[in-house]
């Protein structure tokens, strides 16, 4: 059975061999599923600006690996925010600075809905939203490598930059007591602290196929105003893309995430106020497996993009009682000119 899919995969690829990928136009499966950030280079003088929605869900809760009850969580906590969503608005803008080197600047909004219960008392349940700017993300796409055959190329580029700490990091909430205290590490919109970038990504391209990597990893450095510093997080991720038609993709992808505990503590936020106060009890690591759709426009629309991605976890292990994800997705429009 194996060899007959695999075979008819080879049959359907060399149907395409005809056109070569090399044409000098451009292809739905140019770009890496929407999911992964600065994925692709411009050409000198080129700008692309962009609109990226990120959703995210999690309800309940996880330690170790496993589910752990509300009730559990309650009775250690107090308090525990049981389900969230979180929306991500990003503003994506590229400019090619040579043919080896594109600036990226991210600026985002977010928007947290959350449902906050206690266990105390007859139990209360209370929703809320906040909202405001995340973090900056300022990078340079640096060209280390970049072959391009008759029927097959590979690039390297390098991701370098910063985070930049204008996310807030005093956002509230109020418990069942009135008594407002800033929201635990992890529901802050910002690290406090600027964060350098250090990634790289691999792009592959043969007759209608795409494929590719890419690590980014971020490093916190100090101490921000509040008397802490979030735990650095480690990401990677490959991808497979192909051409469904002439201006359609379909991709495949695995995400995996990895972030360390919080140093310091935040000295308002006592330690069993609300799960996620522990810093101790902050690190995790993920894996999602994502399915992905691009769409190029044609010449009238010339280099639009629209994408989307759907993601669901497959493996989740945390330090410490954390949300448990269901899922995330991303919807992006891009222009380049
Ligand atoms: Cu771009």
């Amino acid at each position: 059975m194996r060899n007959f899919v695999f075979a008819g995969a080879c049959a359907l690829a060399f149907s395409y061999a005809s056109a070569a990928f090399a044409d000098g136009k451009k292809h739905p499966e140019d770009h890496a599923p929407i999911g992964v950030m600065g994925d692709h280079l411009h050409k000198e003088g080129e700008w692309m600006v962009g609109y990226h929605y990120q959703h995210s869900r999690t309800s309940g809760y996880r330690n170790g690996s496993n589910k752990v009850s509300n009730a559990s969580v309650m009775s250690a906590y107090g308090e525990a925010a049981t389900e969230m969503t979180m929306g991500m608005h990003m503003l994506e803008i590229m400019y090619g600075i040579s043919d080896d080197l594109t600036l990226m600047v991210m600026p985002q909004y977010m928007v947290m809905d959350m449902t906050h219960q206690s266990s105390h008392g007859s139990g209360h349940i209370h929703d809320h939203t906040t909202k405001g700017l995340g973090d900056t993300q300022v990078t340079g796409l640096y060209s280390i490598y970049d072959q391009e055959h008759a029927d097959n190329q590979h690039k390297i580029h390098l991701n370098m930059g910063v985070s930049l700490p204008t996310g807030s990091i005093d956002k509230t909430f109020v418990n069942h007591h009135d008594h407002v205290y800033p929201l635990p590490y992890q529901m802050q919109f910002g690290s406090g602290t600027f964060d350098p970038i250090i990634g790289a990504t691999y792009n592959g391209a043969a007759h209608h196929w795409s494929w590719g990597a890419q690590t980014l990893n971020m490093v916190r450095l100090g101490k921000n105003d509040n008397g802490y510093r979030l735990g650095n997080k480690y990401t990677a991720t490959t991808w497979i893309a192909r051409t469904i038609t002439d201006f359609a993709s379909l991709s495949f992808r695995l995400d995996g995430e990895a972030w360390d505990d919080v140093s310091g503590r935040d000295a308002r936020l006592p330690l069993t106020t609300i799960a996620g106060a522990n810093p101790n009890e902050l690190a995790g690591e993920r894996v999602m497996a994502n399915i992905g759709l691009n769409l190029l426009g044609d010449e009238t629309l010339s280099d639009q993009r629209l994408s989307a991605e759907f993601g669901l976890p497959i493996y989740q292990r945390y330090s410490g009682p954390q949300p448990n994800m269901d899922y995330r997705m991303s919807l992006a429009w891009q222009w380049a000119f």
